[in-house]
C-alpha cells in the first residue's frame, strides 16, 4: 500500500479513499460541517496566511512540507502510518493473534467509546485556544499556536475517519456529535473535565501544551498498541505530530521561567509583578492547576473499564513491547494510591494492592508523572543557571483532584489532608486566583511585529524549520 498522501483528492489521504465511494461520499459530506465548525469555533484572529507544516508522507524521513497557507485552505487529511502486514496483537487474551483489520462485534461498543473520547478532546482544545491569537507574544508563537490548532483539527479527522469507516451509522452519528459538543458549554460540554476549562492566556496555553497534551501523548501511546490495526496506525502518526505540541509547551514554559529569572536577577527582587514579568509563585500556581486537572484525565486509580480494554486488546500499556512480563497480567498485582481510615475515623492517604489489570490507569499515570518531572527539572535548571535558589515542583498526587481515589478529599501541594474549610481558606495560595489571572491577562498585549517579543517571555533559541526568529511566520489580514 502506498504511504504518500494523495493531495489531488478533496480529502487528502493515504487510505485509498477513492476505492471506497460510499465512505468517500460520507466523509465528503462531513467535510463542510467540519469547515463550518472551524470557521465558527476555530481561531478568531483574521490572518492572510501562516507558515505551516503539512504532512506529505508518513515515513520516517521528510514527512512534512512547510509553506505559507491560508488556514481555511489547510489540507486536513487522513494519514495512517504504514501497515505492517505481519503485525500481531501484543497483549491481552488475543496476544499472538494477527492484528484486526475490522472491528470484532463483541468489542465494537468499547472501541467506539475510546475513539469518541479521544476524538472529543481534539476539537475541544481548538475551541479552548480560539482567542489566543489576539494576544500572541510574537509571530513565532502565533504560528506555533496555529500549527497546534490545525493539527488538532487533523486529529479530529483521524478519529472521524475511523468512526465512518468502521462503525456504520452509529459512527457517523458520533462524528456529527463531535462537532456539536463544545468546550465549556452548559448544555453539551466536552466529555473530559480538563477540556471544559478555559485557556484564556499564554501561560495557560504553554502549561496546557506541556501537561494536557502530554496526557494525549500517553493515551495515544496506549492506543498505538491496540489490536485494532487502523487505530494503532492512526495513533502512530498522530504521535509524530504531537511531538511538536510537546516542544511548544516545554520551551514555552522554559522561556517564561527564563524571563522571570532574568528580571529577578537584574532587579535583585522576587517581586517581578511591577516589572512586567510573571512572578514565580504565579507560575507555580498555574503549574499546580494544569498538572492536577491533567492527572484526572487518566481516570480512577482502579478501573474495571481499563482492565477490560487491556484484556480485550483494545488499549495497551505505554511501551508495551518493552515490558518484561507475560503481557496478560492476570496473576500480577500493583500498589495504587487509596484513601484509608487513619484509625480515628479520619481519612489518610495510603496504598492498596490490587490486581495489575484494574490498576492500569495508575500504571499509565505513573509513567506520565515521571515524564512531567522532566519538565520541572528543566525549569529548575534554568533557575539554578540564573543563580537563583528558588525551585518549582509538582504538587502531591492528591492535590486538587476531582476524579479517582482523591476526588472526595482535599490535600495541600505537600500532601497534607485538609478539611473543606481549610481548603476553601487556603486554595488561593496554591491555585491561580482572580487577581493572578487578571495580572497575567494584563500582560497579554499582542506583539504582532516581525522580530519583536513581549516583555514577559524570552525569545526562543531556534526558529521553525531552520528559519530565524524574525521570519514572517504569519501575515495578518
Ligand atoms: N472527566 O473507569 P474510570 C488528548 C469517567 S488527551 C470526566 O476510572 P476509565 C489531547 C469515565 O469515562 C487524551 N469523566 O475511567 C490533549 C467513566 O465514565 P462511565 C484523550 C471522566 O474508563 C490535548 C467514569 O468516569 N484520550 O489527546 O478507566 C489537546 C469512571 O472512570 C474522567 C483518552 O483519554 C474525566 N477526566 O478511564 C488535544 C483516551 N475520567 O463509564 C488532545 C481514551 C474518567 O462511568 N479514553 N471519567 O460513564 C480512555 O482511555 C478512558 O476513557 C479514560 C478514562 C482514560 C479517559
Amino acid at each position: 500500500m502506498t504511504t504518500a498522501p494523495d493531495y489531488s483528492e478533496k480529502i487528502p489521504n493515504n487510505v485509498q479513499l477513492r476505492e471506497d465511494r460510499r465512505l468517500q461520499r460520507a466523509l465528503e459530506s462531513w467535510q463542510p460541517n467540519f469547515l463550518n465548525w472551524w470557521e465558527s469555533m476555530g481561531p478568531t484572529l483574521p490572518t492572510h496566511d501562516v507558515y505551516l507544516r503539512t504532512a506529505v508522507n508518513v515515513g520516517r524521513e521528510g514527512w512534512a512540507h512547510f509553506g505559507h497557507v491560508a488556514m481555511k485552505d489547510y489540507r486536513w487529511g487522513i494519514f495512517l502510518a504504514e501497515r505492517d502486514p505481519g503485525r500481531q496483537i501484543g497483549f491481552g487474551a488475543h496476544k499472538g493473534e494477527p492484528a484486526w483489520q475490522k472491528v470484532p462485534g463483541e468489542y465494537r461498543a468499547d472501541l467506539q467509546r475510546l475513539i469518541v473520547i479521544q476524538g472529543d478532546t481534539e476539537p475541544a482544545s481548538v475551541e479552548q485556544q480560539r482567542n489566543l491569537g489576539a494576544t500572541a507574544p510574537s509571530l513565532y508563537d502565533l504560528r506555533n499556536l496555529f500549527q497546534v490548532n490545525v493539527e488538532e483539527g487533523r486529529h479530529l479527522w483521524a478519529m472521524v475517519y475511523l468512526l465512518h469507516a468502521y462503525f456504520g451509522r452509529e459512527g457517523r452519528e458520533e462524528a456529527e456529535e463531535l462537532l456539536h459538543r463544545n468546550s465549556g458549554s452548559l448544555e453539551s460540554p466536552r466529555i473530559l473535565g480538563a477540556f471544559n476549562e478555559e485557556t484564556p492566556d499564554w501561560l495557560s496555553f504553554y502549561m496546557f501544551t506541556y501537561f494536557t497534551d502530554r496526557d494525549g501523548k500517553y493515551q495515544l501511546g496506549t492506543l498505538k498498541e491496540s489490536a485494532f490495526d487502523p487505530l494503532s496506525r492512526t495513533c502512530e502518526f498522530m504521535l509524530k505530530e504531537e511531538a511538536h505540541h510537546m516542544m511548544v509547551g516545554t520551551t514555552g514554559v522554559d522561556r517564561v521561567v527564563e524571563r522571570t529569572a532574568q528580571v529577578m536577577v537584574e532587579n535583585d527582587t522576587d517581586e517581578v509583578g511591577a516589572l512586567g514579568a510573571i512572578p514565580l509563585p504565579v507560575i507555580q500556581k498555574y503549574l499546580n492547576f494544569h498538572y492536577s486537572v491533567s492527572l484526572d484525565l487518566f481516570g480512577g486509580e482502579t478501573s474495571t473499564n481499563v482492565a477490560n480494554y487491556y484484556t480485550a486488546g483494545l488499549k495497551g500499556r505505554w511501551l508495551e513491547g518493552r515490558r518484561k512480563d507475560d503481557h496478560k497480567l492476570a496473576d500480577d498485582s500493583i500498589m495504587v494510591d487509596a484513601i484509608d481510615d487513619a484509625g480515628d475515623g479520619r481519612p489518610a492517604i495510603s496504598q492498596l494492592e490490587v490486581s495489575a489489570l484494574v490498576g492500569l490507569n495508575t500504571d499509565l499515570r505513573r509513567e506520565y508523572i515521571a515524564d512531567c518531572q522532566g519538565g520541572v527539572n528543566r525549569w529548575n535548571k534554568i533557575l539554578a543557571a540564573a543563580g537563583l535558589p528558588h525551585r518549582v515542583k509538582l504538587p502531591h498526587i492528591a492535590f486538587n483532584r476531582r476524579v479517582g481515589a482523591f476526588a472526595g478529599i482535599e490535600a495541600s501541594p505537600d500532601g497534607a489532608l485538609l478539611s473543606a474549610d481549610e481548603w476553601a481558606e487556603q486554595q488561593g495560595h496554591w491555585l491561580p486566583t482572580d487577581v493572578d489571572k487578571t495580572y497575567v491577562r494584563s500582560l497579554m498585549q499582542p506583539v504582532h511585529e516581525r522580530g519583536k517579543i513581549a516583555a514577559w517571555i524570552a525569545p526562543p533559541r531556534n526558529g521553525i524549520n531552520g528559519k530565524p526568529f524574525d521570519y514572517d511566520y504569519v501575515h495578518l489580514a
